[in-house]
């Protein structure tokens, strides 16, 4: 790829954990610098539209913060004193203190932790190459989809739906628990783009007046954790006013019988009572779904990171059923394309030497993992040896003040690899430069929408920095497993491997292509040969202890919270945190435009836009607490407090409050985050953090 000129337009793929992932055109300025970040045109789903944030990148590439040298802790944890080491050395100490705790305790109490800061699949993955050829202890992936993914795996059968560029054909799109203008901006991209040229309608289903809410033509405000209410009432309207389609429902779903009698008590008014949506709402809703065949769910993740999560996910899937969106163009449902790329990761993830009998630990329950609670460790020995990457766990964690506590113990050594000095790596022993997506080699696919992607180097890193990819060989050699499957390739080499045993071509060919277009025929897609089980019928009544889903935690973990609570059909299920005396709110701790995740929370352009960390409470709860606009107010719960200032709005309902985030800890009054207040409990049936789903009690701190 290199070019002799400059600048040079180069083609990449957007690396963030965001449902879009864009493909991008990247300005080269120089053979280390960048320029302006746009949108391929070319690209049918992200049609010369990318967020404001990645289109400023070159402010994060070129970030006077950026770690450039490894460094080693001088002082106390968390004290912020680091010597320079060079690179050979820092790896040998990983090395050295892994086989220490090995030998004390186990490989088990060796624990690699990773997550989605680049969602590319060999610097992202990787790392589980070394853990399966170590035998370290396994991560349970539980922090972001699980609720999502089960949910709709329990009615579908599999992850893909409708697509999502189908959208241009619909007459009614409901956007549903997503704020796709900050989370995902393409959805709107397609939405509004329907609106314009069909007059379609966009319905959005949300808490609070996000920015989504304010460019819909129907905006339902619902109370926190009530969306499989809002679901069950629609459907009872669907039967009640006689558009469910009685045709499909024969033919596609296992009990519409047993799915009628049991909606006919979750009328409007019962769902009114519920949600606090009026019946006006509610009924206006169902008819509009009801009335227009071409009506596209789009279904997000916000309203999942509830504790009832799962069976939310799985009514709002049942309407579509009930009405028959899925025969029609623009009809139907989307939330994500997991299942369809099909590309085979055995290599990059050191599959081979898996060892099911090995303990997984749960990521999101960190906190309690690593201050030894009992149950959180499996029997296992605790955990003394990490090495961190793609992952602000200190920031992005429930349980805040655990994950801190426990990543200050003295017997723990953490390396962390970054790009920044993050909440995370202040706390580390061991912090080492890594790259960022421009300056490596890496392959993504589009989790909502339809593309495999290339993301090749497009400029040189910084000569001290060093890929995941690198780090990950480099102990593999120091740890004498360097000669196990899938270790000893190149990035490169490994992609192009991955795709030919996938049946997705080569590596010359995705770059010339840029892109593979995976989407499934239009039956297959809208399940017009069926739905994802054996009789090919969606299930209204999933057996949710009995299923395979693709974040089922493995046999040693078992079912994950109040499981025997979940069953049957659609309902509202009362497992959230519910308000009581002491914790009069809901709080809610929403993404905010700007950052992503905790990521870009360190550039100018994010910061200036996002201002500072902010509660937005209700006028009527801020009267009758005595707090003014930008008063310092404290939330608190049985987990903890925080202290910030107050928005005082009328955005969400009375009683709910949003924090819109993930601002650093160090931003917030006394360093500590938003995620202080945020619970670790795992959410049933199958784990998942309820972010959104806190009861907090608030008071004016002056
Ligand atoms: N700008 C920006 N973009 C992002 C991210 C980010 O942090 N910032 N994060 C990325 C990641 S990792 C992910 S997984 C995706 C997630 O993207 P989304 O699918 O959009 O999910 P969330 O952002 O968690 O929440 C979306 C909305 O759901 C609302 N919500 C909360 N509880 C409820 C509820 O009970 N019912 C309903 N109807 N709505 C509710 C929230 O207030 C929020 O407005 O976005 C990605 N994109
Ligand atoms: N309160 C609250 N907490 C939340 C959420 C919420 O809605 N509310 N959302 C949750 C969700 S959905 C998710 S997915 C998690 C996400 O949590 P994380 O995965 O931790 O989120 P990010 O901030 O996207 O990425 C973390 C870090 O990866 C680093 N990074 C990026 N690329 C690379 C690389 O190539 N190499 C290395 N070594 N590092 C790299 C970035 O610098 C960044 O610091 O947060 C969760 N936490
Ligand atoms: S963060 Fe999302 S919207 Fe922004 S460029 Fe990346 S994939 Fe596109
Ligand atoms: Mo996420």
């Amino acid at each position: 790829m290199n070019k002799p000129f400059f600048p040079h337009t180069a083609h990449s793929a957007c690396p963030h954990d965001c449902p879009s992932t864009c493909a991008l055109d990247i300005e080269v300025l120089a053979a280390d610098r960048i320029g302006r970040v746009r949108g391929a045109e070319e690209n049918s789903y992200t049609a010369g539209v990318i967020c404001a944030k990645v289109a400023r990148y070159a402010e994060r590439l070129h970030h006077p913060g950026r770690l450039l040298k490894p460094m080693r802790r001088l002082g106390a944890k968390g004290e912020g004193a680091w010597g320079e080491i060079s690179w050979e050395d820092a790896l040998d100490l990983v090395a050295e203190r892994f086989v220490a705790a090995e030998q004390r305790h186990g490989a088990e109490a060796v624990w690699p932790y990773f997550y989605a800061g680049t969602m590319g699949l060999v610097q992202r993955d990787g790392i589980n190459r070394l853990r399966h050829a170590k035998r370290y202890s396994g991560q349970f992936d539980s922090i972001c989809t699980n609720m999502a993914w089960t949910g709709w795996v329990a009615g579908a059968g599999t992850l893909r739906g409708s697509d999502p560029r189908e959208m241009a054909s619909s007459d009614c799109i409901v956007i549903w628990g997503t704020n796709a203008v900050a989370t995902q901006v393409n959805v709107m991209t397609h939405a509004v783009r329907a609106r314009k040229e069909r007059g379609a309608r966009i319905v959005a289903i949300d808490i609070y007046d996000n920015a989504t809410m304010r460019q819909a033509d129907m905006a339902l405000k619902l109370r926190p954790g009530t969306d499989g209410a809002l679901a069950c009432a629609a459907m009872h309207v669907a039967f009640r006013d006689g558009h469910a389609d009685r045709d499909y429902l024969a033919t596609y779903t296992d009990d519409p019988a047993g799915l009628e009698a049991h909606l006919a008590s979750r009328d409007p008014a019962w769902a009114a009572g519920i949600t606090g949506l009026s019946v006006d709402e509610i009924e206006a809703f169902a008819r509009l779904v009801g009335t227009t065949p071409r009506t596209f769910f789009r279904l997000g993740y916000g309203f999942t990171r509830q504790r009832n999560g799962a069976p939310a996910m799985h009514a709002a899937l049942s309407l579509p059923a009930v009405l028959g969106s899925w025969r029609h163009e623009g009809g139907g449902a989307f939330h994500s394309n997991s299942d369809i790329f099909r590309l085979d990761k055995s290599e990059i993830m050191g599959a081979l030497d898996r060892d099911p009998g090995v303990r997984h630990l749960d990521q999101s329950r960190l906190g309690p993992v690593l201050t030894n609670e009992p149950d959180a460790l499996f029997g296992g020995p605790p955990v003394t040896a990490m090495l961190v990457q793609n992952t602000n766990p200190a920031n992005v964690c429930p349980e805040q003040r655990k994950v801190r506590a426990g990543l200050m113990r003295d017997d723990l050594f953490v390396c962390v690899h970054e790009q920044f000095m993050t909440d995370t790596a202040k706390l580390a022993d061991l912090v080492l430069p890594a790259t960022m997506f421009p300056e490596h080699d890496d392959i993504y696919r589009g989790g909502g929408q339809n593309h495999i992607l290339l993301g090749p180097k497009v400029v040189e890193p910084p000569e001290t920095v060093r890929t995941n990819h690198f780090v990950v060989e480099e102990l593999a050699k120091r740890l004498g497993v360097a000669d196990r499957p899938g270790f000893g390739r190149t990035e490169r080499e490994l992609i192009d491997a991955m795709l030919l045993t996938s049946g997705r071509g080569t590596l010359a060919e995705l770059e010339a292509g840029r892109w593979i277009d995976c989407q499934p025929d239009f039956a297959d897609a809208h399940f017009l040969n069926g739905f994802a089980w054996t009789d090919g019928k969606f299930r209204f009544k999933p057996d949710w202890a009995g299923m395979a889903a693709p974040n089922r935690p493995p046999p040693s973990m078992g079912l994950q919270g109040p499981h025997d609570r979940l069953g049957g059909f659609p309902d509202h299920l009362a497992v959230i945190e519910e308000t009581d005396a002491e914790h009069p709110f809901r709080l809610a701790t929403s993404p905010a435009r700007q950052f992503l995740n905790s990521t870009f929370a360190e550039t100018k352009g994010s910061r200036t836009r996002e201002g500072r960390p902010e509660a937005m409470i209700h006028v009527e709860d801020a009267e009758r607490l005595g707090i003014a606009e930008g008063d310092v107010v404290a939330l608190g719960n049985a987990r903890g407090s925080v202290r910030l200032h107050a928005k005082v709005t009328d955005v969400a309902k009375p009683g709910v409050v949003i924090h819109e985030g993930l601002w650093a800890n160090g931003d917030f009054l006394d360093g500590e985050g938003i995620n202080v207040l945020t619970g670790a409990d795992p959410v049933a049936p199958f784990g998942g953090a309820a972010f959104h789903d806190n009861k907090v009690w608030m008071r004016r701190e002056g």
